[in-house]
């Protein structure tokens, strides 16, 4: 009697957690010309040039093969349910000032999440953030301040973050009150787990091609495919897309 009663008790553990909602992933593509990008002269900072054997290109448009799309923050739009709270994750989200870039380019962390923003460049930077909902920073990184925390208690769409030391260095932050979300890499895939199963509106962000909006239905235990393409805005000029002045 005791055995049988068990066993039921298991299975409803395993039904359970594999019924713990649902994943949206996919892939994001680019759609139409690719301009190129101009090339970065870091001249002025020999520290900075000495860190790359290849030229650098400007990171307004980051394609990996087949134009998959790097640097797209996903993140859900609308559809969680009302009023729900989630936990601040402990862990940091790091932000690394490396060959004078923003390394990754594009970050998204909740809010008061902490993001370690360090200088592996051995030179000064000067992190320069540009939120409109958060408080403005702006916080010299000589070389030997290899670290800074820094957290955000407002949510907040992507904001630009730069180095008054190097104008070619320009990366972004977004702010989240909630763990669904992610930012693409350069195999431009994305994932969004745990998501309560229903239906919700999923953003796509670029910093040159703006936002695209999609929906999809959640199901419990299952995966939902959601594969998108951006393309450049007809409001977006060909020659303003690729000028990034360094
Ligand atoms: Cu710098």
């Amino acid at each position: 009697m005791k055995r049988q009663f068990l066993t039921v008790a298991l299975g409803m553990l395993v039904s359970t957690s594999a019924m713990a909602g649902g994943t949206v992933s996919g892939t994001i593509k680019y759609d139409g010309q690719v301009p190129p990008m101009k090339t970065i002269k870091m001249s002025a900072d020999a520290k900075c040039e000495a860190k790359h054997t290849e030229p650098v290109t400007a990171e307004a448009l980051v394609l990996g093969e087949g134009n998959t799309l790097a640097n797209i923050f996903v993140r859900v739009k609308s559809g969680l349910p009302e009023g729900k709270t989630y936990e601040t994750p402990a862990e940091p989200t790091v932000l690394n000032q490396l060959g004078c870039m923003y390394v990754p380019h594009v970050i998204a962390v909740q809010k008061d999440q902490p993001v370690k923003i360090l200088n592996s460049d051995g030179t000064l930077h000067n992190v320069h953030g540009l939120p409109t909902k958060n408080a403005e920073f702006n916080v010299a990184m000589p070389a030997f301040k290899k670290e800074i925390s820094k957290t955000f208690d407002q949510v907040e769409d992507p904001f630009k973050v730069k180095c008054d030391v190097h104008p070619w260095m320009g990366g972004y932050i977004a702010v989240m009150d909630n763990p669904f979300f992610d930012v693409t890499a350069q195999d431009g895939k994305f994932e969004i787990k745990d998501l309560p199963a229903g239906d919700y509106e999923i953003e796509f962000w670029q910093e040159k091609l703006g936002t695209q909006v999609q929906k999809v239905t959640v199901a419990d235990g299952a995966t939902q495919t959601l594969d998108v393409t951006m393309t450049r805005p007809e409001t977006v000029g060909q020659l303003n897309f690729i000028v990034i002045e360094n």
